[in-house]
């Protein structure tokens, strides 16, 4: 490795201390005059912890159709950095750089991609990122991978925690707009449960149209380690939320559909729903002994009603929210239309797949809580929160309280109630998903802010709340607005997360970057003084170092298909380039240690600017070259 721009690896933090705020950046030995404001930048929402102090939890958000995972600082609910998923993003370049249109074109269908090549694009730039969620790995967050789902088209990604990037997406074959996701908490992930929403012909080639009786669902395994479906199992009824028990043996979905209707009328009309066990050793094992229909590479089960592979167990009325409690026991699913929630008491699950057995004997309590009970997180302590979209309000119940009731004892369950602002979906405790449940604070996801802010329009926030859940009564300490949607979160303890601060330089992300060069002769970190042709194909390899890239100016010749090769060559933590070539539609990041690559034809003949568009340096407005364009003879 050349070690042009190498300099003395250090952060601001070590060198001023903790509360750095405003402190003159005279970052001795890292060579930079200074790279904008100070570190510690109070936000409106810093009310819990001092400028520069640092949060206890990560909090991982979803951005629903915004497409993105945001990173959030919990309890200040600072907002601390978006990881492009299945959106593009003008900042990173995701969705531009060769990198991410390699993440996001390699996992689609060949259907999908015959589509998209209809429409002139190679990729989908929307999504609707619903349920982000980390791997396990003994019924508590492992810190390798966050998983998401893309309800808008049927994909789930897989996001580095070690870097905070996607890695990985693939586009679920045979289900249909992918909702519940939940990964596999024991032993560990493994497995990654995902639902398929919407209900459609199993084979959706036009064959069959308006025949909603041939029309299915599909539940589908995703191996989490390779991202490659492992298998499905065909439903009765449709798939809304999901989660898996604390035993390695079964995964629960709810159904607001067991109806098959495809209008509300028939949708809603039962009283009653169910929630669909999976027996994950029974399929596992018919898999095995090639006991299944292969569809498009991928084995499928029947697990209709009357299957050995699931049992439906009736839960009043259209349920959403599949929540497992860390009591490691018991499953809440959340009535929506009915005020209650349906308790499942997973040791009661094995009996269920004896003879005759009836599938309402798993239910050990139906509290009745509120009007549209929708999702329900623990602290770890027997309590339950459950939301209320209907009355706006957080309901706190004990697990015990609600077993005994259900016995016939005169117990109340509910020990207090929070107004919430307002009609919350989602929401979620400190490490509440995980057995490490540790009940200090909850998060309201609020589907409306209506009044809560200053009005921007007809278009408004949504409005998440923090919620101090370690006393008996529930305070609501802090809210704040975001832009679509806050759908889901988790809360992790920042012992789990460890990212890297600067690339490794041999990360895979750039694999093909560095076979291209080596094909050319030329070592990424030391770039070429000409661009390298080959017919059309015209290769610029350059490397940055604060204020400069390696080429000052380069010659290309209209119509050429080019491609810039970008290696950040500084190692300093936070001193990240970016490469923008005016006019050209072309801007992507360039983190310490990256190679990034960005591939467009020069069908503009003249001088062009690239610029740095990160700022990096004193000098940054200086980072900048030019690419001439040969006019084409004619
Ligand atoms: S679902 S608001 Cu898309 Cu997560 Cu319940
Ligand atoms: Cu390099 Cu700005």
């Amino acid at each position: 490795m050349s070690d042009k721009g190498k300099s003395l690896t250090i952060n601001r933090r070590d060198l001023l201390g903790a509360t750095a705020g405003g402190a003159v950046l005279a970052a001795a030995g890292t060579g930079i005059l200074a790279s904008g404001a100070g570190p510690a930048r109070a936000a409106e929402g810093d009310f819990a912890l001092a400028p520069g102090e640092l949060d206890e939890y990560y909090g991982f958000w979803s951005s629903g159709q915004t497409g993105e995972v945001r990173i959030l600082g919990v309890p200040s609910m600072r907002e601390l950095m978006r990881i492009p998923v299945f959106n593009r993003c003008s900042a990173t370049g995701w969705g531009q750089t060769n990198e991410s249109l390699k993440v996001l074109t390699e996992g689609l269908l060949p259907e999908t991609k015959a589509y998209l090549a209809a429409q002139g694009k190679v990729t989908y730039d929307n999504g609707d990122l619903h349920h982000p969620h980390m791997s396990f790995t003994d019924g508590t967050y492992d810190g390798r991978y966050l998983f998401a789902n893309d309800k808008a088209n049927t994909r789930v990604a897989r996001i580095r925690c070690d870097v905070m990037k996607c890695d990985k997406i693939i586009e679920i074959p045979n289900a249909k707009d992918i909702h519940g996701l939940r990964p596999q908490k024991f032993p560990r992930t493994g497995y990654v449960f995902a639902n398929g929403e919407h209900e459609a012909p199993l084979v959706n080639d036009g064959t069959i149209l308006d025949k909603p009786e041939e029309y299915v669902n599909i539940f589908t395994a995703i191996d989490g380690d390779e991202m490659k479906v492992a298998w499905q199992v065909i439903v009765s009824g449709n798939l809304d939320n999901c989660d898996a028990d604390y035993q390695g043996k079964y995964a629960f979905a709810t159904s607001y559909n067991s109806e098959m209707g495809t209008n509300l009328a028939e949708m809603t009309e039962s009283e009653t729903d169910h929630a669909v066990i999976f027996d994950i050793k029974a399929i596992e094992e018919a898999v095995a002994a090639g006991d299944y229909q292969e569809l498009q590479g991928v084995p499928v089960v029947d697990g209709r009603k009357g299957s050995r592979f699931t049992r439906y167990v009736s839960i009043p009325n259209s349920p959403h929210g599949c929540n497992a409690a860390p009591d490691k026991r018991h499953i809440v699913i959340n009535g929506k239309l009915s005020p209650t929630v349906s308790v499942i008491d997973v040791e009661k699950v094995p009996a269920l797949f004896e003879e005759d057995a009836d599938p309402r004997s798993c239910i050990v309590a139906e509290p009745q809580l509120g009007l549209g009970p929708l999702h329900t997180a623990f602290d770890g302590k027997g309590n339950c929160f459950t939301t209320l979209f209907l009355d706006s309000q957080v309901a706190k119940w004990s697990m015990d309280k609600a077993i005994q009731a259900y016995g016939g004892a005169d117990v109340d369950p509910i020990i207090s109630k929070v107004d919430v602002h307002y009609q919350p979906g989602h929401n979620s405790t400190s490490m509440g998903e995980t057995a490490e449940a540790d009940g200090k604070w909850l998060i309201s996801m609020n589907k409306f802010s209506k009044d809560r802010f200053l009005n921007v329009g007809p278009l408004k926030p949504e409005n998440e709340q923090l919620i101090d859940i370690s006393g008996d009564e529930m305070k609501v300490v802090h809210d704040g607005p975001t832009f679509a949607e806050p759908h889901d979160s988790i809360i992790v303890h920042r012992s789990k997360v460890n990212p890297v601060t600067i690339w490794d330089r041999n990360d895979p992300t750039w694999e093909e970057a560095r076979q291209q060069a080596a094909a050319d002769g030329v070592d990424l970190e030391d770039g070429a003084d000409e661009p390298i042709r080959d017919g059309n194909k015209v290769r610029v390899y350059m490397t940055s170092v604060a204020p400069t890239f390696s080429l000052e100016k380069f010659t290309v010749k209209q119509g050429d298909e080019v491609t810039i090769y970008i290696t950040n060559l500084d190692d300093i933590d936070d001193l990240t380039h970016g490469f923008c070539l005016s006019n050209f539609g072309v801007a992507i990041e360039v983190a310490p240690q990256a190679t990034a690559s960005v591939t467009f034809v020069a069908e503009r003949p003249g001088v062009h600017w690239f610029y740095c568009q990160w700022f990096c340096h004193a000098l940054h407005m200086e980072m900048r070259g030019r690419m001439f364009v040969e006019p084409r003879a004619t």
